[in-house]
């Protein structure tokens, strides 16, 4: 474990920039180098370098020597780092950063820090996601689920992030608080983070053995990409239909394929006397149904000779529900 990332320190982005706006003492704030990297997206490397030889760096140090960044000292480096990305010798950077005093550091750092990417507890960042679906920014969503999926693995950023998330934008839409633009937008990049966890863990030769699909007009599909996903960093790999399978069509596809595992997903109630009864009732060959979502009746009317009807209530409970061997 780096030292330097640990001890102590001071990470509430929310009171540190209440502390920078009010101009209250920056040596009041303590951000050590692991944290600083994290924010401004430099390796500690650099930061350690740019400490050492231009003196572009902490201002305090703890006892045992390890470096703590105040937020005037951050937004030094903020500046040196955009000059030298601009291809400014160092040396030069150093000298104008230096140069700066703190009125001036904040003038030059302001527009950078309002793009920074929040961060907080769980909680914080489901706030930071609402935020940024109401201020439909899509860079900041994609910064936020991205940072969340490296920091978490899936099921734990789904369980406490995303899921809360969404319930949180879909209540606000309910109360008339945001707008379905924005929740569209929280969901259609969700969508395309899902999507690349899909991709980047897709097992190369392994059969579609499970068939992942939502219920007939049911257009709420991120709880299946995020079963997708999470199979497949198993090295499950599964056909997944998302929104809107027609009834008729998952028959054909069950006649045809006789999968062992079917997971179906519903959000919004669904018939008790629907047709998607009767058409498991024409399976003939051991069938493993897992229903996830709130829309499936408490005791849904499928015939026990052949399918085992499992409730999955979240995410890993479906996971571990496909995974399980069969019957
Ligand atoms: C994003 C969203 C949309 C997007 C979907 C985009 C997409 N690609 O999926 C769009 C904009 C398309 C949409 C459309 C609609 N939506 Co909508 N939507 C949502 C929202 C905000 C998130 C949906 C979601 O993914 N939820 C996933 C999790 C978070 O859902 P959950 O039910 O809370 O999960 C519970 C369990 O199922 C379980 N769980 C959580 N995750 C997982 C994962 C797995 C694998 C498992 C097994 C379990 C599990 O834990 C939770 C605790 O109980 C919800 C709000 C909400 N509370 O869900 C509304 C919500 C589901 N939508 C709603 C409505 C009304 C609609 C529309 C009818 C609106 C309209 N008038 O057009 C339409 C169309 C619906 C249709 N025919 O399918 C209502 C449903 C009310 C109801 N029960 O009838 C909700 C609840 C919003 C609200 N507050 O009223 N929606």
């Amino acid at each position: 474990m780096d030292s330097e990332r640990s001890g102590q320190v001071f990470e509430d982005p929310q009171e540190s920039s209440d502390l920078a706006a009010s101009g209250t003492s920056p040596s009041a704030v303590e951000w050590a180098v692991g944290a600083v990297s994290d924010r401004l997206g430099l390796s500690p490397a650099t930061l350690r370098t740019w400490d050492r030889r231009y003196g572009i760096g902490p201002s305090q140090r703890t006892e045992g020597g390890h470096r703590r960044y105040s937020e005037e000292d951050i937004r030094r480096v903020r500046v040196m780092a955009r000059f030298t990305a601009r291809g400014v010798p160092a040396q030069s950077a150093a000298r104008v950063a230096l140069s700066m005093d703190s009125d001036r550091l904040l003038i030059e750092t302001g527009n950078e820090e309002a793009t920074e990417v929040p961060r907080g507890d769980d909680h914080g960042t489901v706030e930071a996601i609402c935020s940024a679906a109401l201020s439909l920014d899509p860079g900041m969503l994609s910064k936020i689920y991205q940072r969340t999926l490296r920091e978490r693995d899936l099921v734990a950023a789904w369980t406490h992030v995303f899921a809360p998330a969404l319930r949180a934008i879909g209540d606000q839409w309910g109360a008339g608080s945001l707008g379905v633009e924005s929740e569209h937008l929280a969901s259609e990049i969700l969508v395309t983070e899902l999507r690349s966890v899909i991709r980047a863990n897709r097992p190369r030769n392994a059969d579609s053995e499970a068939i992942l699909a939502c219920a007939d007009n049911e257009q709420h599909y991120l709880p299946l990409l995020a079963l997708e996903a999470e199979l497949a960093r198993h090295g499950v790999g599964a056909l997944g239909l998302g929104a809107r399978v027609p009834t008729q069509a998952l028959q054909s596809l069950l006649l045809s394929r006789r999968p062992s595992r079917l997971f179906l997903w519903a959000s919004i109630s669904r018939a008790v006397d629907e047709k998607l009864w009767e058409v498991l009732g024409e399976v003939r060959w051991p069938l493993a149904l897992v229903l996830g979502g709130p829309g499936w009746p408490d005791e849904p009317p499928v015939p026990d000779r052949w399918v085992t009807v499992t409730r999955a209530s979240d995410l890993a409970s479906a996971t571990q529900a496909l995974l399980a061997p069969l019957p």
